[in-house]
Parts: C-alpha cells; sequence; structure tokens
C-alpha cells in the first residue's frame, strides 16, 4: 500500500555533508520525495516532535541537539514506504545496526545517529502535519514509475 512517511535529516547529517548522499540512497530505493525543506528547528516543535520521550534522561539534550542547527525534513512515498524507510535506518543504537543501513554504515552514537524516520503509518501521518503544511507536500507523476512500481501501486 502506498504510504509516506517522515524523515528527518538531523543536524549531524547536515554538519558532516551528509543530505546528499542519505537524500540520494532513499531516492535510488525508488521513493519519491514528496516534501523536502531545510528548517531552523523551534523548542516548540523539538518537544512535539519528541514528545513520547519527555521526562526520559536524554530528552533535554535530544531538544538541545535537534535545535543546535538546520535540519532538513524530507517526505517520502511510496509502496510500504514506513517500514521500508525504518529498514534503510537501521536500529537506533548505531552498534545494533547493520551493515547497509545508514546507521550501520555512518553512525557510531545513539544521540548522533543521522536520521529520524516514522515507525508506523498512524505517527507518519501525525508527523507530518507537524513538520509540514499541507501545501508543502506535493502529488506528482515520475516518469520513472512504470520501471519502479507496480501498476498498482
Ligand atoms: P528511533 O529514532 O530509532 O525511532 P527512538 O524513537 O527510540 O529511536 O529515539 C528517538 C531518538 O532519541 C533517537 N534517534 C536518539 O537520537 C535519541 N535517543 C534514544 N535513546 C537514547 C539514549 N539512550 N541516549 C541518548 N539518546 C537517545
Amino acid at each position: 500500500m502506498t504510504e509516506r512517511s517522515l524523515v528527518l535529516l538531523k543536524p549531524d547529517a547536515v554538519q558532516r555533508l551528509l543530505v546528499g548522499p542519505l537524500i540520494g540512497r532513499f531516492e535510488a530505493r525508488g521513493l519519491k520525495i514528496v516534501g523536502l525543506k531545510l528548517v531552523a528547528v523551534s523548542r516548540d516543535l523539538a518537544e512535539r516532535h519528541y514528545a513520547v520521550h519527555r521526562g526520559k534522561p536524554f530528552f533535554g539534550g535530544l531538544v538541545a541537539f535537534i535545535t543546535s542547527s538546520p535540519l532538513v525534513a524530507v517526505a517520502l512515498e511510496g509502496p510500504n514506504a514506513v517500514a521500508v524507510v525504518r529498514s534503510m535506518v537501521g536500529a537506533t543504537r548505531p552498534n545494533e545496526a547493520a551493515p547497509g543501513t545508514i546507521r550501520g554504515d555512518l553512525a557510531l552514537e545513539t544521540a548522533q545517529n543521522l536520521v529520524h524516520a516514522s515507525d508506523a503509518p498512524e505517527t507518519a501521518a501525525a508527523e507530518l502535519s507537524m513538520w509540514f503544511a499541507p501545501g508543502e507536500l506535493l502529488a506528482y507523476d515520475r516518469d520513472i514509475d512504470r520501471w519502479a512500481l507496480a501498476p498498482e501501486d
């Protein structure tokens, strides 16, 4: 089923010049970019995005990190996009992330693990509306889709 997922290329990804390579991985997989922007994250947005972690010992550091430098918010669309993107991102702790995943190839620290990706379709919908205004998410056809996607997708 066609889904949309929110990916954040976090401040460490921007500072490490990995925005292009990371977007390239998702594009090469066949996922469609339907939203894309550089964001200076406010404390309010950071706290809403990580609300489920409020009260945990790393919450303050997480909010400080995500607001420390711009990040890139990406909305990706494709069949089973939420699970596909999660599998490409890899386990939360980079020492447990499989080689071939973004974290398994490029990260060492849990607090600086380069990317956020929605963990379920319901979370994705809530996160996409938090990070993008409705008019910032675009529907369009790609000529390559007849090569990358089955007709029913
Ligand atoms: P994921 O990003 O893989 O969905 P979550 O949702 O459990 O992982 O955690 C959200 C973010 O919180 C992680 N990406 C990481 O940056 C941070 N985080 C999670 N656990 C820890 C921890 N024990 N210490 C520091 N940061 C953490």
